[in-house]
């Protein structure tokens, strides 16, 4: 019987492909955003720091983890604060970083200190792991831009993308999904901010592409599903195709990102349901991994919790 036991706890072990859910229990986590810069994951997220779920968020910070195998991973600390950006008033909310001619841009949602509302800076480095300094000393997208001042979180939750010819994007909302091209520098927007028609918009775009298909993943509803469409271009249009996921838990944000690493692919997330004091204030990021159909279509993600 002991070795019985022993065999099937090798063998549940050994074929495990990911950590297991949550990531990292020892923190609270949410906003997940993933670059792989060759044999590394790295992995960015805002920390959770409210006491309870009762008020609203606390978030100060983002802190950077680091894994060759998506099973062991490595802890770095907070890697950014809002406070690094001087115009900005706190608020640590979504975020994505990525590599562009070995420097790393830091695209983050902050609260503004001077202009109502939310807004989206740059931090830039020279390695993954930073360390990161304001790129512009200034918002690159505030509220006042896009003139949708009844809601002053409609600016947040940035996502950048490159495409093959070299030209970056900069996708971004909440309610109102916009996107504009950036410049070389990737600090400045290269010409007018574009309104997006995507279905039941609520907020967190992740844009990929696989193959010759570009991606754009968000949040629904609320509480939120996270949902995608395609399209074979990146200025669209893009077309609906349907839920990735349910409800994560009983948090009702939910926040993806979607990469390959050595040739599997994965959905990182985050959710209320993982921790006893889990919930809409103290989410904590998961990983399960993504499966495509023969025709681009992606397979419904199955969360841990489910
Ligand atoms: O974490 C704060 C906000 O909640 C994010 O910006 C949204 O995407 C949602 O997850």
């Amino acid at each position: 019987m002991k070795k019985h036991l022993a065999i099937t706890a090798f063998l549940l072990t050994s074929t495990s492909l990911l950590a297991a859910n949550p990531l990292f229990p020892e923190v609270r986590t949410a906003d997940p955003a993933a670059l792989v810069v060759g044999d590394t994951v790295y992995l960015y997220a805002g920390q959770d720091e409210a006491k309870d779920n009762k008020t609203f968020f606390v978030m100060n910070q983002w802190l950077g983890f680091s894994s060759k195998d998506l099973k062991t991973w490595q802890r770095h600390g907070p890697l950014l604060k809002a406070k690094d950006f001087s115009w900005a008033k706190g608020d640590a909310w979504a975020s994505q970083v990525i590599e562009k001619e070995g420097k790393f841009y830091w695209y983050v949602t902050v609260r503004h200190a001077s202009i109502n509302g939310f807004a989206i800076g740059v931090a830039v480095g020279d390695s993954p792991l930073g360390p990161f300094k304001d790129a512009r000393g200034s918002a690159l997208i505030t509220n006042d831009m896009t003139t949708d001042t009844e809601i002053d979180w409609d600016d947040i939750d940035p996502s950048v993308f490159i495409d093959d010819d070299g030209q970056a994007y900069l996708f971004w909302g909440n309610t109102k999904p916009r996107y504009a091209k950036l410049k070389a520098s990737m600090t400045e927007l290269d010409g007018p901010i574009q309104k997006l028609d995507l279905p039941n918009f609520t907020e967190a775009i992740w844009v990929h592409k696989k193959a010759d298909m570009y991606y754009l993943s968000y949040a629904s509803g609320f509480p939120e599903k996270i949902v995608y469409a395609t399209s074979k271009s990146i200025s669209g249009p893009w077309q609906y195709r349907g839920i990735l996921n349910e409800v994560a838990g009983n948090s009702p944000t939910n926040h993806q990102a979607i990469i390959e690493f050595k040739g599997k692919d994965y959905f990182f997330y985050h959710t209320g349901a993982a921790q006893p004091d889990g919930g809409e204030f103290r989410r904590s990021v998961a990983v399960e991994p993504l499966y495509y159909n023969p025709d681009g279509s992606i397979k419904r993600i199955i969360m841990t919790s489910e």
